[in-house]
């Protein structure tokens, strides 16, 4: 029988942690099962909090095409935040969260059942939930455009420039970053690295808490005949990362070097630096 996908709008809000990496996990966590596809994603906007004071967040908008029916989907959305580790710093409405999904609108129309309203009842009113909605689902832009307008218009994009450089004749990537959070930065580092564009494949690895464990993790991979170019932190707890390598079984084996450096940057930023070095003779870092 043939499976009918429907199209889903999925918001993503986060002000606690390492903000960056919640939304990239959010992405894979959802990709990774049989029964979703991420179609799109916005760019990340950074807003300013609705409701009690708090820090500023980051939003951004998921396009997802999906066999599961809107309350299956919400029951997933629910499950990645706690994988996610969610965490709330109080019980207060619209208080600080390290990751929150909301499911902002679906193409088989209006919802409403015990605990999910689809369109999200909000959306009309908010610029950080339309802004990307907007940007993964231009063909809303008739029945949102003036809300977005009357909202105030789309958030400013925000993100982090990584000063990427490549050497072509020895294959050594450098990358350099300033980013929120350890795990951001290392997710942004290693994101960088893989824009050289290369295919990959999935594997996974389970980290301790220091960037040491991430580096020996990446080295295992290229030795065992990988070559990895983009690996997302998917679990970003204090005590644990789970990061998710993509990368190609090119069936030589390397002894890459690989280095990340990480130093205190700016303020409330961690400054981190990866090398790769395909070539283990071709020099010491
Ligand atoms: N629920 C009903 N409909 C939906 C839907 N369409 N999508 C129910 C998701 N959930 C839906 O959500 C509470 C319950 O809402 C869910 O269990 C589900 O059954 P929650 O995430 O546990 O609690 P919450 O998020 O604190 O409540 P609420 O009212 O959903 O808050 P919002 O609307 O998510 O707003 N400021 C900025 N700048 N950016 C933000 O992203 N987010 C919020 C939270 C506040 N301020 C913000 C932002
Ligand atoms: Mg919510």
């Amino acid at each position: 029988m043939e499976t009918i996908l429907s199209v889903a709008i999925v918001g993503v809000g986060t002000n606690l942690g390492a903000r960056e990496a919640a939304v990239v996990a959010a992405g894979h966590l959802l990709d990774a099962r049989d029964d979703i596809d991420v179609t799109g994603a916005s760019a990340l906007h950074e807003t300013k909090p609705l409701g009690p004071p708090q820090g500023d967040y980051l939003n951004a908008a998921l396009r997802l095409e999906t066999s599961l029916s809107p309350n299956d989907l919400l029951a997933v959305l629910l499950r990645t935040e706690r994988r996610l580790g969610r965490t709330r710093s109080s019980d207060l409405r619209w208080g600080p969260r390290s990751v929150d999904l909301d499911l902002l609108w679906d193409e088989r129309g209006a919802h409403e059942s015990t605990g999910l309203s689809v369109p999200h009842p909000e959306l009309p009113k908010r610029s950080f939930a339309l802004g990307p909605l907007l940007e993964v689902a231009p063909e809303l832009e008739p029945v949102y455009a003036q809300a977005l307008a009357q909202a105030g218009g789309a958030p400013p994009r925000w993100g982090r420039t990584a000063i990427v450089r490549r050497d072509v004749f020895s294959g050594r990537v450098d990358v350099e970053v300033e980013a929120d959070s350890m795990a951001d930065a290392c997710a942004l580092s290693v994101r960088s690295a893989e824009t050289f564009g290369r295919a990959w494949s999935t594997r996974h690895a389970v980290l301790g808490p220091s960037p040491e464990y991430f580096e020996e993790a990446l080295r295992e991979l290229l030795r065992s005949g990988f070559e990895v170019h983009c690996a997302t932190i998917s679990d970003c707890t204090q005590s644990q990362w789970i990061a998710q390598f993509h990368g190609r079984n090119c069936g030589v084996r390397s002894a890459a070097n690989v280095r990340l450096q990480t130093t205190p940057g700016a303020h409330r930023a961690v400054r981190v630096r990866l090398s790769i070095n395909p070539d283990p003779t071709g020099g010491a870092f």
